[in-house]
């Protein structure tokens, strides 16, 4: 595309993030980003207002995982690098966020002077993004200005991970050159490689006799959860999820095996995944708690290894075969039908894991009789999003109804995503209710954009699990640094000014919040439950005791 004749630097940036489907920008501005903010609130783009830059930077994240790009615009370095964490979340966890940071005019640097925001040398930010971004540019030359945004948005989107725009104060209003695009040549595989890598993984397929699918994040990615379903479906084999691929597809499906997390997660599971004579991964991470803290045995010679930066089968590798192209393959390929996961005991497939059992009206609440409670609460409109913690580690086991409605950092595993990360979920779908599950300590960080929540109209359900502290970290070394100051979270909404909270201390109480709470309430709703501290789900016990014995 070929920008109008007249259109800005700032103005251009904001077309093209329109045209890849972008229609928010989290931030808070500063005076290095007034202009752009001006240019935003006259352009088809929302600005949302946040209470932190992290805040915009968790939003933001969330957001380009649901609608596969994202913006948070911020200022110069005060701004700037309060995102940092969110972005290198974003990074290390492949989610294509456009970091934009107002900066100094370019005629304003002349000398050096000591400008405020500055830390060290005018390029000190960059630097740092450098680092966490896939690409950056400063615009500095309205001649290369609008080259330079197309080129750092196909990075992102290219390999779905952030990017840094620097936009100088002076050049945000200046005309761009409108830029000749010479049509480069397709980004495509090596067709001989494709074929040979697809002929050498079906005959190992077709040849096994129990293939799993072990699916991952980039499924999600790259947008290939009809192809997976397909191939699952045409072929009979089972699939499990890792905990950071968890709900690639609907977690309903007959052929859904579980999240497989090694010695962490369930043993069936496991059992079924470490025991396949072939084990297709596809787009997986091989991260430590993907893997149950390297507690997973999985062996290559057993294995079909595909992700967007490499692909064997077995020992073998394949070069240039581009991650989509390798799954569309697999997908049409001539392989052998069986009668879904034959092999295995009807109860591994698609088992509820917590079967529904009667309600003690009066008993105080556990984590397990939490999550048993919050799995039959979970509606097809349902997203459920974590934060780290018993939230994370107990929601690996709720059955999510339909594909990619669950989303955790977990990977980087920053405390802290899951409340703002609510925010941009239901502004980039709002068709979708966020149930929210964070702990007290990660609530203690961002929850105040719960503020921002009602300023914006949404509705997000919140479950705040007051454990009095930090939980995961007591049974690994437990000391009055793992408590915090006990807040009266259900009574957020009275500093707010809006939403309804509620303190639930037995299982009846959880029952009746949530029966209003699914109703729409016009705002959030915040439940607080109390836990005992020592009281953790089954996989944070697996957990904390392997990584206790590493400290
Ligand atoms: C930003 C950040 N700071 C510190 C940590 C280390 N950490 C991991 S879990 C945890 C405790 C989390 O406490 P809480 O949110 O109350 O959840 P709980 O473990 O009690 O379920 C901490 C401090 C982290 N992961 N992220
Ligand atoms: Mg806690």
């Amino acid at each position: 595309m070929t920008a109008k004749p007249t259109a800005s630097i700032g103005e251009y940036l904001i077309q093209r993030l329109h045209a890849h489907g972008v229609r928010h920008v989290f931030g808070i501005p500063g005076d290095y980003v007034l202009g752009f903010y001006e240019q935003l609130l006259h352009s088809p783009l929302q600005i949302i207002n946040t209470c932190d830059e992290q805040g915009a930077g968790f939003a933001a994240d969330a957001y380009a995982r649901l609608r596969g790009l994202g913006a948070v615009c911020v200022t110069y370095c005060v701004g700037g690098l309060k995102v940092a964490n969110t972005t290198a979340e974003a990074f290390a966890e492949k989610s294509p966020v456009i970091v934009i940071s107002g900066a100094p005019g370019i005629r304003e640097r002349a000398h050096n002077p000591l400008l405020h925001h500055k830390v060290r040398d005018f390029d000190t930010q960059k630097k740092v993004f450098e680092q966490l971004t896939v690409a950056s540019a400063v615009l500095d030359d309205p001649q290369t200005a609008f080259q330079e945004i197309d080129r750092v948005l196909a990075a992102a989107l290219r390999y779905k991970r952030p990017a840094y725009i620097e936009l100088p104060r002076d050049v945000v209003a200046l005309p761009g050159r409108p830029h000749y695009q010479p049509r480069r040549a397709p980004d495509v595989s090596n067709r001989h490689s494709l074929r040979a890598a697809l002929a050498d993984a079906s005959e190992m397929i077709n040849a096994a006799r129990h293939p799993v699918i072990l699916a991952d994040v980039e499924l999600h990615r790259f947008g290939l959860q009809p192809q997976l379903l397909q191939l699952a479906r045409r072929t009979g084999i089972p699939v499990a999820a890792t905990l950071l691929g968890k709900s690639v597809i609907g977690e309903q499906h007959p052929f859904y095996l579980g999240v497989y997390e090694g010695a962490m997660g369930r043993e069936d599971v496991r059992r079924v995944v470490e025991s396949s004579d072939c084990l297709i991964l596809l787009g997986a991470f091989l991260t430590d708690i993907n893997l149950g803290v390297f507690t997973a045995r999985l062996d290559p010679a057993r294995s079909i290894y595909a992700t967007s930066e490499k692909l064997s089968v077995r020992y073998r590798n394949y070069e240039d075969v581009r991650f989509p192209d390798f799954v569309r393959g697999l997908q049409r390929a001539k392989l052998r039908r069986r009668r879904l996961g034959g092999w295995l005991h009807p109860a591994q497939l698609s088992s509820k894991l917590f079967p529904p059992a009667p309600m003690r009206p009066h008993a105080p609440l556990t984590v397990r009789r939490l999550f048993e409670r919050l799995n039959a609460f979970l509606r097809d409109d349902t997203i459920v999003i974590c934060d780290v913690g018993e939230a994370l580690f107990g929601a690996a086991d709720l059955y999510i109804h339909r594909g990619t409605d669950f989303l955790g950092p977990a990977y980087y595993a920053s405390m802290g995503f899951a409340v703002p990360a609510g925010i941009g979920a239901q502004l980039a779908n709002p068709r979708l209710r966020p149930l929210v599950l964070v702990g007290d300590g990660a609530f203690q960080m961002t929850g105040v954009e719960l503020s921002t929540a009602l300023r914006y109209h949404l509705d997000p359900i919140v479950i705040v699990l007051n454990n009095r502290g930090y939980g995961t970290e007591r049974p690994m070394q437990d000391g009055p640094y793992n408590d915090v100051q006990p807040w009266q979270y259900h009574r957020v909404p009275e500093v707010l000014g809006g939403g309804r909270g509620f303190l639930i201390r037995t299982e009846s109480e959880l029952n009746d919040a949530l029966a209003i709470a699914a109703k729409p309430t016009g705002g959030f709703c915040l439940l607080e439950v109390l836990l005992d501290p020592q009281d953790h789900s089954p996989a944070l016990q697996r957990l904390t005791r392997r990584l206790g014995k590493k400290i």
